[in-house]
């Protein structure tokens, strides 16, 4: 007799023992290669499944979902998700969930640490050692920018943002400002030691800034040739969040021509593919999107998707209310109006 249980696809491979506890609710369909997918096999995998959990590699929306009628559960790995078309899954009645929480201090841990690696020439001081170029120590040799008591910029104040700002504040005695679409409330900019200021107070006043906002239409390019301008010439910048939130050709030239000292970078707007202007500079260090990759946060990570997919499916102790729903009142508005207007096929597989 045909297994009559839910079909769960899982695209890359993630950590096995943490997956297959999907196992007890699901047939389990396991990729055990990293994987590149085009939009046609994306969505031939997705056609004959009912959830999957999937990374930031695989790019979801309407036509990728388009023929897959049993699908009611995206679980991304990973907070930022601007690699699924939110909407689209919404009005097909399919739940999208994220994995917030569990990567902020890894994250914010890495964001330092880029910060600290820049700032003070770390990577490009080891790599001028191993070029033999170290003939006698000398005074004046790679000196770098200070992290302790100079000023933090941060570029979106969610989880991740507080974080740098507490080991900012609290850690290196820098005064951090931030800006963010929405203010803080007073009580937690006291607790992380951050003061709100406008964009362009923050570009003109930061010594190093820092990207953490999540990337959409209206962070696109946000920092631009106009915003890099706006900077010390002496700043550094730090890019954890999303690579389109800069313009790297912009980026790119202002490092070339002083008008920045130096870049971290662990995003990039064509990843895995690095720009050649930025990998022919020796002041930017460049991390292939690292930021939450520790053995337990990815764990976390994993963990929390399962659960989210779990509930999604209406299996397991948190059934029918995934720990971290993207959509889940646009997936019950879209259920409901498609039973309303005959939807009974499609409603009925979602349910
Ligand atoms: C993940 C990330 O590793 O969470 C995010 O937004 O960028 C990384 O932590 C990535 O999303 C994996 O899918």
């Amino acid at each position: 007799m045909a297994d009559p249980r839910p079909r769960v696809w899982v695209s890359q491979p993630l950590f096995d023992e943490v997956v297959e506890q999907l196992g007890q609710h699901f047939q389990l369909e396991m990729t055990h290669a990293v994987t590149r997918y085009t939009p046609a096999q994306l969505a031939e995998r997705l056609a004959g499944v009912d959830g999957a959990p999937i990374t930031l590699n695989e790019r979801i929306g309407a036509a990728e979902i388009a023929n897959a009628p049993r699908l009611r559960a995206i679980a991304n790995v990973g907070v930022g998700y601007n690699n699924l078309d939110v909407e689209a899954l919404s009005s097909a009645g399919i739940l999208a969930s994220n994995t917030p929480d569990v990567l902020t201090e890894t994250t914010a841990d890495l964001g330092f640490a880029l910060l600290m690696a820049t700032a003070r020439r770390i990577t490009e001081a080891e790599r001028w050692l191993r070029e033999g170029q170290w003939g006698q120590w000398s005074f004046q040799t790679l000196l770098g920018a200070d992290i302790h008591g100079s000023t933090l910029g941060i570029l979106g104040m969610g989880r991740i943002g507080q974080g740098i700002a507490r080991r900012g504040a609290l850690g290196f005695g820098m005064r951090v400002l931030y800006h963010n679409r929405s203010r803080l409330p007073e009580a937690t900019e006291a607790e992380v030691g951050a003061q709100y200021v406008d964009l362009d107070t923050l570009l003109a006043q930061a010594d190093h800034l820092v990207l953490v906002l999540p990337y959409n239409a209206s962070s696109h390019h946000i920092i631009d040739a106009a915003a890099l301008a706006k900077m010390k010439p002496t700043a550094t910048l730090v890019n954890i969040a999303r690579g389109g939130i800069v313009d790297e050709a912009a980026l790119a030239a202002a490092l070339a021509n002083g008008g920045l000292a130096a870049a971290g970078l662990d995003v990039f707007e064509g990843e895995p593919t690095v720009r050649p202007a930025l990998l022919a500079l020796r002041n930017v260090v460049l991390t292939p999107h690292i930021g939450s990759a520790s053995q337990a946060t990815r764990r976390a990570m994993v963990q929390l998707a399962v659960d989210n997919l779990t509930a999604a499916l209406d299996a397991g102790p948190q059934a029918g209310d995934p720990p971290s729903a993207l959509n889940a009142q646009a997936v019950a508005d879209a259920r409901r109006a498609r039973a309303g207007v005959g939807g009974k096929d499609i409603d009925d597989a979602k349910r």
